[in-house]
């Protein structure tokens, strides 16, 4: 049985890939319809209509790829392509992705399903997709030149395997990758449970989110692909706040978000307002005794973790990554802190050398926020969120959980902002200050200043040519 299986899976992929490679017409009326989708509004779940039947996923400004059933097994066509990425509103960036998107479609199947997924290589340059965390046939891993040669430009291959074990997968090519997901190649992969399962719960909102970073210089189009630390870009599904969808939900909705990560570095994942339960990683449903409430949770370089709470608080909820840098948008690298520097004395004498001399950031950098700057054509407003008591001060990886009462079930339209019931928002204090007392004893429990004024520290460093540094 198996051995026939993947005697037709072989045979399948040279017939597609020769049929590809003669005529790409009538080749392609063998192969599932190519589904495009370009806008990056977060599309409604697609509720399965053929196949065994689950609850479906919310890709947050992402969507999900129908398929086709073919004798009992599901076909899905991807296909890579160059795209342009609408990242936030007023600024577009050219990727690579799948079917008109990067990152590409969530694929979602149910466990145990057979599965052929085309593989359509647009792009100049030999690709190849590895399905990260399943389990299957080595041959169909994706890995070029270890277990498949690299898809050619122009040519289609067949991947087949069963999804064998249920949980929250990526896919991301293994030819070029270093180059390739730099561009934004990469999608999510959720293999939902056949019927019960004792590990997993069901819930009545299910988000995915694919973490992903590119560094983009101000007011140009296409990712520099050698950056391997210096992001400026820090996304969900390609996309950086403001231009990141709210995780809608209603109060008292049991609540699951998937995150993956495709980027350099790990991201610590913090909601507020709410604990939840890391119910599964890479590996599969997490055993009960071995889950403990969190706020934060570190997704580190390649992993998936699932996120689950009671979304039992209503209101607005900043969910984002801790890394302060990671909610900013294209910084320019090497600015200077300029925390309580005066600049007014300096700046005719500066700008009548550097007539654009602008002074940034005194008072912090949230200044930033409100600043009606000139920026070059298609750049990223650093960090432009508004509230409704002002600017967020936030880009990159944020986004808000809005938790309302009166959100219907399965509506996932944008509620607006949350209405704070009467005494329940922070507020100033408006009576006298008093004088603080201060201790007398000068330099108590700490370094008297005296000793500090006369102290001057020599540090000698042994260099290259044995000179000594200052
Ligand atoms: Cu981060």
């Amino acid at each position: 049985m198996s051995s026939r299986r993947s005697f037709l899976g072989g045979a399948g992929a040279i017939a597609a890939a020769v049929g590809a490679a003669s005529v790409g017409r009538s080749a392609l009326a063998a192969l599932p319809e190519p589904v495009l989708q370009t806008r990056p509004d977060t599309m409604p779940p697609l509720v399965p209509q053929s196949g065994r039947p689950y609850n479906p996923v919310v890709t947050l400004n992402g969507w999900t790829l129908p398929w086709r059933m073919n004798a009992g097994v599901k076909e899905f066509h991807l296909v890579a392509e160059p795209v342009v990425r609408e990242m936030a509103p007023g600024f577009k960036a050219h990727l690579w992705g799948y079917n008109g998107q990067s990152p590409g479609p969530t694929i979602e199947v149910v466990e145990g399903d057979r599965v052929r997924i085309f593989v359509t290589n647009r792009l100049g340059e030999l690709t190849s997709i590895h399905w990260h965390g399943q389990r299957l046939p080595n041959g169909m891993d994706g890995v070029t030149g270890l277990t498949q040669p690299g898809i050619p430009p122009g040519k289609t291959f067949v991947y087949e395997f069963e999804a064998r074990r249920p949980g929250t997968f990526m896919y991301h090519p293994h030819a070029d990758e270093m180059v390739q997901m730099a561009m934004g190649m990469m999608g999510m992969w959720v293999t939902h449970p056949k019927g019960r399962h004792p590990l997993i719960d069901e819930v009545d909102r299910d988000f995915c989110i694919l973490l992903n970073a590119y560094d983009i210089d101000p007011g140009s189009y296409t990712p520099r692909i050698m950056t391997m630390l210096d992001f400026n870009l820090w996304s969900w599904n390609s996309r950086i706040f403001p231009g990141i969808d709210p995780l809608v939900v209603r109060h008292m909705d049991k609540i699951r978000v998937r995150v993956g990560n495709l980027t350099m570095t790990n991201h610590p994942m913090h909601l507020h307002g709410h604990e939840f339960l890391v119910t599964g990683t890479d590996g599969g449903p997490t055993p009960k005794s071995a889950r403990q409430h969190e706020v934060t949770a570190d997704v580190a370089v390649g992993q998936m973790r699932q996120l689950e709470f009671l979304a039992d608080e209503e209101g607005d909820w900043a969910f984002h990554c801790h890394k302060s840098h990671h909610t900013m948008n294209a910084m320019g690298h090497g600015v200077p802190t300029m925390i309580g520097v005066d600049h007014s004395g300096v700046v005719r004498d500066i700008a009548a050398l550097v007539p654009d001399y602008m002074v940034m950031g005194e008072r912090g950098m949230k200044d930033m926020t409100e600043m009606e700057m000139p920026l070059p054509a298609n750049t990223a407003p650093m960090m432009a969120g508004k509230g409704p008591f002002g600017a967020i001060g936030m880009g990159g990886m944020f986004s808000v959980v809005k938790v309302r009462k009166d959100q219907k079930p399965r509506d996932y339209a944008d509620p607006g902002w949350y209405r704070h019931p009467p005494g329940t928002v922070a507020y100033e204090f408006t009576g006298s200050l008093p004088e603080p007392s201060r201790s007398g004893a000068p330099g108590s429990g700490a370094m008297a200043p005296a000793a500090q004024a006369d102290v001057e520290v020599a540090v000698r460093k042994p260099g290259r040519h044995g000179g000594a540094h200052r």
